[in-house]
Parts: structure tokens; sequence; C-alpha cells
């Protein structure tokens, strides 16, 4: 256990690019937006300062508009694709022209609550910050004001291959004058772990129609290639403007108060177009035909950590989690195991994601679901202790896969040790 928390530790400061962390050398030679937020959790046990750092660095490049981009490019690197030089987004620092799932208000809460009174001094400092970026999300990616966020990209969502979008991306045509390209990321990792070539292609396809509209969030809701909603950004948004709600009032921001209990009556009423009722569960949904993704997925699991269902559609989703941890040695997988779709390797149609455990166990340990909280807690430690700090992992072998030395799987690591107790192993080893 020592030396697997000094591994995280080493992870962590290898990673550290001056000021932001990049998820891993090489693959993803950036920095990235829901890593960030992870990062700042797992820095935060060895560095509070750093940890501060990590979220500042990425709110400097949150756009005008609110909206903070799915990654940050402070240097050009050929290791990736695509690019700053794709996306071209126009700013300073040059950045992705998405967003990613919005987690920073709940790592700052918790920051400020396990914190000093310095850390409640940098949440003030960045609570507009955060205002901006809920408001964005709202506006944005629910111009209809329905309670029902969008997504207009399968990046965006931070589970790009997941079997969900799958009907979404059916509809979006590679056009003929995308301009031919060389990926990167199979030159890192085994093809059968990464999205097919034919998803990439319609990936690139959905950024070249937003650079031809200048990334118009009207146009790309109304006329864009690709409109679902999520259970992940949904719910982790619905949770993350609870926890804003709750820093609001420990920071004395009263006057936010009724803009962000708007949008918490909102979200939860939203939440319910994502229930299908086939599947007994809560699923994507294709915004535009209405037709539901019929997967259990782990963003499906997150309905506890945001706290929506009533106490039956609590009941039938605990049911599901029974089931597939019944099927997989090691919890939990991306995507349902029963399902014909299921893989185990490619990425975001089965592997396990440790952020995603992270919040999946938080939410069943507070909805009172304490032995499957167990269950993917415990997983979670085992897979870091005999695999390593790996990118994600296979739920029946236990497998490392993907990336390697991975920054927010060290991080979760750390946070889940100093939660059972080991606080002060990490400062002792951090030194
Ligand atoms: C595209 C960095 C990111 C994560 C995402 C994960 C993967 C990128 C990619 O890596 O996405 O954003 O190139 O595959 O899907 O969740 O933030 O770790």
């Amino acid at each position: 256990m020592d030396k697997m928390i000094k591994e995280a530790i080493n992870v962590l400061k290898e990673n550290d690019r001056g000021g932001y962390t990049v998820p891993t050398s090489r693959l993803y030679p950036f920095q990235w937006n829901w890593d960030s937020g992870f990062t700042a959790l797992g820095l935060w046990h060895i560095n509070k300062w750093r940890a501060w750092l990590e979220i500042i660095s990425l709110l400097d490049a949150q756009w005008e508009n609110g909206m903070i981009p799915h990654i940050v490019f402070r240097q050009n690197d050929p290791d990736y694709y695509p690019g700053p030089d794709i996306w071209l987004s126009n700013n300073e620092p040059p950045t992705s022209c998405l967003s990613q799932p919005p987690v920073l208000a709940s790592v700052v809460l918790q920051m400020v609550e396990k914190g000093t009174p310095y850390d409640s001094r940098k949440a003030r400092e960045i609570f507009s910050r955060l205002m901006a970026s809920h408001r964005w999300f709202m506006e944005s990616r629910d111009p209809e004001n329905s309670g029902v966020i969008s997504t207009v990209h399968p990046w965006e969502t931070g589970r790009d291959n997941c079997p969900d979008w799958d009907m979404g991306l059916k509809n979006v045509e590679v056009p003929e004058e995308l301009e031919s390209y060389t990926r990167r990321d199979t030159m890192h990792v085994e093809n059968q772990q990464r999205p097919t070539q034919t998803e990439y292609d319609k990936y690139m396809s959905i950024v070249h129609f937003g650079k031809k509209v200048g990334w118009d969030n009207n146009v790309l809701y109304n006329e864009g290639p690709f409109l679902m909603a999520d259970p992940g950004i949904q719910f982790i948004l619905l949770r993350a403007t609870k926890d804003l709600l709750q820093l609001a009032t420990h920071l004395k921001m009263d006057e936010a108060l009724n803009e962000i209990n708007n949008w918490v009556d909102l979200l939860t009423t939203g939440s319910q177009w994502l229930w299908n009722e086939t599947v007994g569960g809560f699923c994507a949904r294709d915004i535009r035909t209405g037709n539901f993704s019929d997967g259990i997925t782990n963003a499906s699991m997150l309905c506890f950590y945001a706290n929506v269902g009533n106490e039956l559609q609590q009941k039938k989703m605990g049911a599901h989690c029974e089931r597939i941890l019944k099927k997989c040695k090691y919890a939990f997988p991306s995507w349902d195991p029963e399902h014909k779709s299921f893989d185990k390797i490619r990425y975001w149609r089965g592997p396990i994601w440790l952020i995603m455990n992270y919040m999946i166990g938080k939410g069943l340990r507070e909805q009172g679901f304490d032995m499957l909280a167990k269950r993917i807690i415990d997983d979670t430690k085992s897979l870091v202790d005999e695999s390593g700090m790996a990118e994600y992992f296979d739920p029946i072998e236990g497998s490392p896969l993907g990336g390697k030395n991975f920054s927010w799987t060290a991080a979760i690591y750390l946070e889940m040790s100093s939660a059972e107790g080991s606080e002060q192993i990490i400062s002792d080893l951090a030194l």
C-alpha cells in the first residue's frame, strides 16, 4: 500500500508541467478539463497550493462566454491529434471549442470543506468563474430551458466511444471536404483499446461543422450533426450545482442563491426525461428524435451522486448495480456486460474508469447503498494495487489498459486511501 501511495505521488509529480498536470505524457500532452478537476483532489493531499493552482490554471483558459474548454493547449505537441492548429480557437491560451463534465464546483467544495481559512479565500476568488461556467451550460446547452442538458460532441461527455453515442453518430455524415489526417492515439495505445476509425472520422466531422459555423452554440443546437443528452453530464452538473449552492452558503455569496436554486430545480425536473421505462433505468437519449440508448452505463449509476430519482427508480438502479457487479470480477464497467455491444477492452465500451468509480461510490454511500459502495471502492483500490496507475481497466481480468502512469488514476487512489485513514502516510511520503 505505501509503495502504491509513493507511486501515485510520483505519477502526479512526473506529469506536472509547471502549474498544470497532463493526464499522461505522450498520449495526452495537454491540460484536460475534468482530468484537472480530479487531479486537484489528489494533489490536495500532497500540496494544497499546487491543487489550487491546477484549478486556477484551468480557469485561466475559460472563455468570455463562461465555457471552460475541454483541452488547453499551452504549447503545440505533434504527439496528439487534433491539436491547436486544427481547433483554431483564436484565444490565448489556445483551447478546444467544447467543454467537458463540470466537476469543478464539487472539487472546490471538497477542498474548502476539508481545508483551512486560506482555502475559503481561494474559493471566493474563483466562485464567480464557477457561476459563469454553470450559466454557460444552462444557457448554451439548454437554450429551451427544459432542464435537459444537451451535448454536441461525444468528446464533451468525456465518454467518447460509449455505445450511448452510436445512434447519434449514425446520422453524422463525413463531408467530402474533411481534410485527411493521421491519428496519433493508436501510435501510443493498441487499436483494439481505442475508438474505431469510423468513430474518429465522425468526431472530426463534428469539429469540421463547428469550425464552419464559428462554434455558434445556437447553430450547433438547432442544426448541428449531433445532439444528445448524457446522464453523465446531466447528473454531474446537477451534483456540482448542489455543491455550488453549499459553497455559496459557506462563502456567504447570498446574492447567488436564487439563481443556483432555480438551476437545481430545473435540472432535477429535466433528469426525469432520461428515465427509460423499457430498461428500467436512466439512459442517454437523442434530443431530436427522443430515442433512448438501451444500456446501463457507469454514467447511469451517477443518479445516486446527483440524488436523482424517486424511491422506486433508485431501487431499480440499485438492482441493476447488483446484477452488473455479479457479472464482473471488478467494478464498475462503462457498459452493461450483458448487452451485445459490451467490449471489455475498448475504451468506454466496457472498461472501468476510476474517476467514475469514485463518484458512483460516493453517491451510493450517500444514498445508503453501503454494501454496493464498499464493493466499488474496494475493487477500485485492488485494481491499482494489482495493475498500477493505468488509464482504464478490464472489468473481467482486471488488466491495465490505455495510457500508463495516469494522473487521475493516481489522484483517485490517493483520495480513496486518504479517506481510509492514510492521510499522514501520504503527507510523509510526499516530502
Ligand atoms: C479526447 C484525457 C481525456 C479524458 C476523456 C477520455 C480521453 C480524449 C481522447 O482522454 O479523451 O478528449 O483523445 O481520447 O475519453 O474522458 O478527459 O484523459
